[in-house]
């Protein structure tokens, strides 16, 4: 997969009963196959398996209830998908156990930073890394995020994060970055992240952005969940214009088609 030519689709498929976005739809392994044979066919370049949920207020489960509903879904698709998979986790042992079964890239929402033996275990093994930026942890993260600057201070924490990946062996080019959106930021934060994005490309890593059904979209306009799929979009070109690389999405066909033209635009595709 080449970054930078053209936007890049992940395809999230979250193996949870409480996810914000898709909770308990693809808890059964055969559920999750087709969704994400269908990620596939609508163009989705890779699909990342989510085990545990981030949401505002969650209070996480242990390594051991995570991979159980982690592997069966894991262990279906390393053998049938043609694109690599992505397993969103924190945990040493969810991301060991992963990346035995094949993963690609370990999407970590705290950057590294939660566990030391982690960037150590991806190097080894090859693997990719995702580093987001969260602010507290997703049970008191809302509670009353703050910023002096809140694009300087996220850039300066994915700086750092990008350093202990290094540090640990990760080469330059399997290290993205991600400012973490809705992850202990106001709808303010997060609007002057989206308009402030091109400051992380100066980085040097490609940039990942989660827009994709987030709540600061949807409250603009009192949108329920399952109608946030337009502002989505939406903020998903901006962030193209503002960079972005690879965008993380539960509606792949609709990211795929407009990032086509966003991309003709910026003369990429
Ligand atoms: N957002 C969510 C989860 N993981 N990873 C990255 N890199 N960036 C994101 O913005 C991001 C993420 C939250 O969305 P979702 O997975 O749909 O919900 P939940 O955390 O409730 O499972």
């Amino acid at each position: 997969m080449r970054l930078g030519l053209e936007t890049k689709i992940m395809g999230v498929i979250n193996i949870t009963p409480d996810s914000f976005s898709d909770g308990g739809k693809f808890l059964d392994p055969a559920r999750a196959e087709v969704a994400a044979l269908r990620m596939q066919d609508e163009g989705a370049h890779l699909i990342d398996l989510g085990a545990e949920s981030s949401r505002p207020g969650a209070a996480g489960v242990g390594w051991r209830e995570e991979l159980a509903r982690l592997l069966p879904v894991l262990k279906r698709l390393a053998p049938r998908l043609k694109v690599p998979l992505s397993v969103d986790t924190y945990k040493y042992e969810v991301a060991h156990a992963a990346l035995d079964e094949g993963a690609s890239l370990i999407n970590d929402i705290t950057g590294l930073r939660s566990n030391k033996r982690l960037a150590k275990r991806i190097a080894q093994s090859g693997a990719s890394v995702a580093l987001m930026h969260m602010q507290g942890t997703p049970r008191t993260m809302q509670k009353a995020p703050r910023y002096r600057n809140v694009v300087q201070d996220v850039k300066a924490a994915l700086k750092h994060s990008a350093i202990l990946a290094r540090d640990a062996g990760i080469p330059v080019s399997r290290i993205l970055i991600d400012p973490g959106f809705g992850f202990g930021k106001t709808a303010e934060h997060n609007f002057s992240l989206l308009s402030g994005l091109d400051e992380f490309s100066s980085l040097g890593y490609p940039v990942l952005v989660g827009l994709s059904r987030k709540s600061f979209l949807g409250d603009l306009l009192g949108l329920p969940i399952g109608q946030r799929l337009n502002v989505s979009v939406t903020a998903a070109c901006a962030a193209i214009f503002g960079g972005a690389h690879l965008l993380r999405v539960h509606d792949v066909l609709a990211h795929r088609q407009a990032s086509a033209v966003a991309d003709r635009l910026m003369m990429r595709g």
